[in-house]
């Protein structure tokens, strides 16, 4: 694969072949009927898109799914032309596009369909159906619109090839709400059955639902989380369905190290002074990167040990103290593992009191992602 070339030394290194092992993890889980999914919207979760896209379809998940048209288009254009769903809401106006280029979309509403048949277009449309079987999003939830909606089918160009639901809390250790979203999509699919001959796949399960409950998976799920390596909670992180491997890790190193005296402030606001002589690093990642403000304080890894982010994160830089000098040059891992000791990106997240899904996420475009097989 080839990589683009930087001239800075922070950098998130992309371990493919993990992505591979946590879909093969998946597969062995799953029932051979049941396929996946590959969810790569947002940038293949801050990993990449393209990059993903090609490993997942390669270690065998058949298609892919991403949240906007745009991401579905990016996907066309690097010459990927298996199913890609949008499971997002699109603009009726820009129903042509996803036509032209055979891109799955998303819909539930009777209006939305009333206006795309007014729309010029003349390839097939095809079309998954969202049913919002109590995530309360998008989708439709009552048997009556369902029967509304399917009414408004008619129209040759539309090719109706799934239906799909998404649970809100299949990562929980009380199943009782994911249990009624089953009963709800099983309600509405029998209410759909009565009307509609013609066949269609389902798919419901996320990276919870999937590990947790493989057995009621339907023809695919939608595998995001974990095939990035991460468990979606500390439910499923502590049940350890599957085995999962992290791949992501973010690097950076030391670019400047000097010897303070007590009493000196550090960064923005002086909010930090050292206490006695201190070592102070200077690595050059800031929030604009991801490293966000409130990581001040967080540990990162120096010399395969904790050193705590001291001051305020800047744009571009923030510091660390240190135990001892160090050479400009020397190795910081911020997210990943260094001579034995880890910082999981689960440890941000928990520091942050979010999920890991929104530190991969705000990991930014400026930092190189490095694709290691
Ligand atoms: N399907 C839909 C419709 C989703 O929105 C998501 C994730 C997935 C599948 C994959 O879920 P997983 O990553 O838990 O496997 N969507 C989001 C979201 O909207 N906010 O956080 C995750």
């Amino acid at each position: 694969m080839t990589e683009k070339t930087f001239y800075r030394d922070s950098w998130a290194n992309i371990h493919l072949n993990h992505i591979a092992f946590n879909i093969q993890q998946l597969k062995q889980r799953l029932s051979p009927d049941t396929n996946i999914y590959a969810v790569v919207k947002a940038n293949a979760y801050g990993h990449g898109d393209i990059e993903v896209a090609k490993t997942a379809l390669e270690a065998g998940a058949p298609r892919l799914a991403v949240a906007i048209l745009d991401e579905a288009i990016r996907l066309r254009d690097a010459g990927i032309t298996v199913p890609i769903l949008v499971m997002g809401w699109i603009r009726p106006e820009d129903v042509w596009i996803a036509a032209e280029r055979d891109i799955t979309v998303t819909f539930f509403q009777k209006q939305w369909l009333e206006q795309v048949k007014k729309m010029d277009f003349s390839k097939p449309l095809t079309l998954h159906m969202k049913w919002d079987t109590g995530m309360g999003r998008i989708g439709i939830r009552e048997e009556a619109e369902l029967i509304e909606v399917l009414h408004n089918l008619n129209d040759d160009r539309f090719k109706l090839e799934g239906i799909f639901t998404h649970f809100a809390t299949a990562d929980e250790a009380e199943i009782a709400y994911y249990k009624e979203q089953q009963t709800r999509f099983n309600q509405l699919f029998a209410c759909f059955q009565a009307h509609w001959t013609k066949p269609v796949i389902l798919h419901t399960g996320n990276s919870a639902a999937s590990m947790r409950f493989p057995e009621e998976m339907k023809h695919f799920v939608r595998f995001g989380i974990s095939m990035y390596g991460l468990y979606p909670s500390k439910v499923a992180k502590a049940e350890e369905p599957i085995k999962l491997k992290p791949a992501m890790s973010l690097h950076s190193r030391l670019i400047h190290v000097k010897k303070v005296p007590a009493q000196t402030a550090i960064s923005y606001g002086a909010t930090y002074k050292t206490d006695k002589e201190e070592w102070i690093g200077t690595v050059p990642l800031g929030y604009a990167d991801g490293i966000i403000r409130k990581l001040q304080g967080m540990d990162v890894l120096v010399n395969g040990q904790r050193m705590p982010i001291v001051g305020r994160v800047c744009m571009d830089q923030f510091m660390v103290k240190l135990d001892q000098s160090y050479p400009i040059g020397t190795l910081v891992t911020i997210i990943g593992s260094q001579s034995g000791n880890a910082i999981e990106m689960d440890e941000i997240a928990d520091y942050l009191d979010t999920i890991s899904y929104e530190v991969a996420c705000t990991i930014s475009a400026r930092v190189p992602r490095l694709y290691r097989e």
